[in-house]
């Protein structure tokens, strides 16, 4: 946690009534937003927990003093991050979900109907009790009955799971300093090839090109070594994100060809018909596709490690 000179955590000690973003991993930077009210703050076993209502997007869940999500553009994120794996594959049946208490990838992806099971394994309880108590249409994503929560550590968690029990993986972490941290190591990918069936897909937050494409590379070269399928990056806009923008990677294991690239799914109509939540707002076919496009600064470095 960054010393904040005896303001409360997360609020900024240089504009009094904002929130700023202070982190090792984005510095000389730090979006800030105006605090309407402090909602909650608490201490679990493993973070900083913090919920504001801003002035602009709505009501804020900040972890250890980084934004993980506002009422306003979580759609973008939680729709990329879900449909982008889940949309590249035919018929996916069982998912696993690491991280993502707050619900609101379990939300996108109930909307796919050929779900059978909805593993998830999120460490801290106090991040799954805060939304569901503020963010109520995020959580929502836990009153499917095909998904199972499981509170402890997605390292552990997977060590016991049988090999090739899923077709796809999601890992919505937080950055890699803190609890998340061995959610970006070569031994945690490793762990989740095996977990996976032959053809099925990995789909991991991957941080910013703008900021730490040094991190990127790391991952793409260790995914490389362990995926043997497809390896590929995508990204999307999340204005409240450091940099606006947030990136993941994608991998498939060996065996039925997966091309990230081109969606075999239309979740958007599924979508359409689902209890759980309306429309869609952000994703779609187009954007699928469009999100693999890289600028040439990241082209450069990263498309020959690609596959
Ligand atoms: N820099 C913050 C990245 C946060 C990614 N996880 C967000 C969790 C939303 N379900």
């Amino acid at each position: 946690m960054v010393d904040n000179n005896g303001v409360a955590p997360g609020m900024s000690p240089v504009i009094p009534g904002w929130f700023s973003e202070f982190s090792p991993m984005w510095p000389g930077e730090a979006h800030s937003l105006k605090v309407d009210k402090v909602l909650f703050q608490g201490k679990s076993d493993y973070q900083d927990v913090l919920v504001f209502q801003s002035a602009t997007y709505g009501k804020v869940l900040v972890l250890d003093g980084v934004i993980q999500l506002t009422e306003r553009d979580e759609c973008a994120y939680q729709e990329m991050i879900t449909h982008l794996p889940l949309c590249s594959i035919e018929n996916p049946k069982k998912v696993l979900v690491i991280g993502g208490g707050d619900g609101g990838v379990l939300r996108e992806v109930s909307c796919h109907s050929s779900i059978e099971q909805i593993d998830i394994c999120e460490i801290d309880a106090m991040v799954v009790d805060v939304s569901k108590r503020f963010f109520p249409n995020v959580a929502v994503g836990y009153e499917d009955s095909r998904v199972n929560l499981h509170i402890g550590d997605g390292v552990e968690f997977l060590k016991a799971v049988p090999q090739g029990t899923y077709d796809a993986v999601i890992v919505d972490s937080s950055d890699p300093i803190g609890p998340a941290e061995e959610l970006f190591k070569k031994s945690f990918f490793e762990l989740v090839a095996k977990a996976l069936r032959p053809g099925g897909v990995v789909y991991t937050q991957a941080e910013s090109l703008w900021l730490h494409l040094n991190i990127i590379e790391e991952i793409v070269s260790n995914c490389r070594q362990i995926f043997k399928g497809s390896v590929n990056y995508a990204w999307t806009s999340v204005p409240t994100y450091p940099s606006g923008v947030i990136g993941f990677m994608l991998c498939s294991t060996e065996g039925p060809v997966v091309d990230f690239r081109h969606p075999v799914t239309r979740v958007d109509v599924i979508g359409n018909n689902n209890k759980v939540k309306g429309p869609l707002k952000f994703y779609n076919a187009e954007i699928h596709s469009a999100a693999f496009c890289l600028p040439s600064f990241a082209e450069r470095v990263l498309r020959p490690k690609l596959t």
